[in-house]
């Protein structure tokens, strides 16, 4: 089982897509166990995207998570990971698939809507970055036992 971390970023929140792309998520059967309406600081920011530091969009990307609110959420389940990464599509809009959240909603490589983790190392790191401890929650859903063995 596996939990991962999911940013619906300012231009989800300004279009109205939060409950689009929420349910989305949903319907694949993973579970919410983490969500939170925030503001990123310009060092939560740096230290999320530290692996892009020096690259030539790097400052853009700092700049465009902290211009409005997002949407923090966790997820779990089987495959948690690769099912979030291929709900969303690929990041750059000419090779995101239709039918996924990116290449249904996004036409620009930064403005693309949402984050997810790229491993579970990723998720992990990135998971204690956005939740405190205790705000991740266990709970049973009357239909787990519909969704995995
Ligand atoms: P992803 O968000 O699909 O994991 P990434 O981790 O490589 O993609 O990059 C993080 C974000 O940076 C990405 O969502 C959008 C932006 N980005 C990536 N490559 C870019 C590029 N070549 N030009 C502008 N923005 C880019
Ligand atoms: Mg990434």
């Amino acid at each position: 089982m596996e939990t991962t971390l999911v940013l619906l970023k300012p231009d989800a929140v300004q279009r109205g897509l939060v409950g689009e792309i929420t349910g989305r998520l949903e319907r694949t059967g993973l579970k919410i166990v983490g969500m939170k309406l925030m503001s990123v600081t310009e060092d939560l920011a740096n230290r999320h995207y530290g692996e892009h530091a020096g690259k030539p969009f790097f400052e853009w990307l700092v700049s465009f998570i902290t211009s409005g609110p997002i949407v923090a959420m966790a997820l779990e389940g089987d495959n948690a990971v690769a099912i979030v990464r291929k709900t969303m599509g690929a990041t750059n809009p000419v090779d995101s698939a239709p039918g996924s959240i990116r290449g249904d909603f996004g036409a620009d490589i930064g403005r693309n809507l949402v984050h997810g983790s790229d491993s579970p190392e990723s998720a992990a790191r990135e998971l204690g970055l956005f939740f405190a401890e205790g705000e991740l929650l266990s709970y049973v859903r009357a239909t787990d036992v519909w969704i995995r063995e």
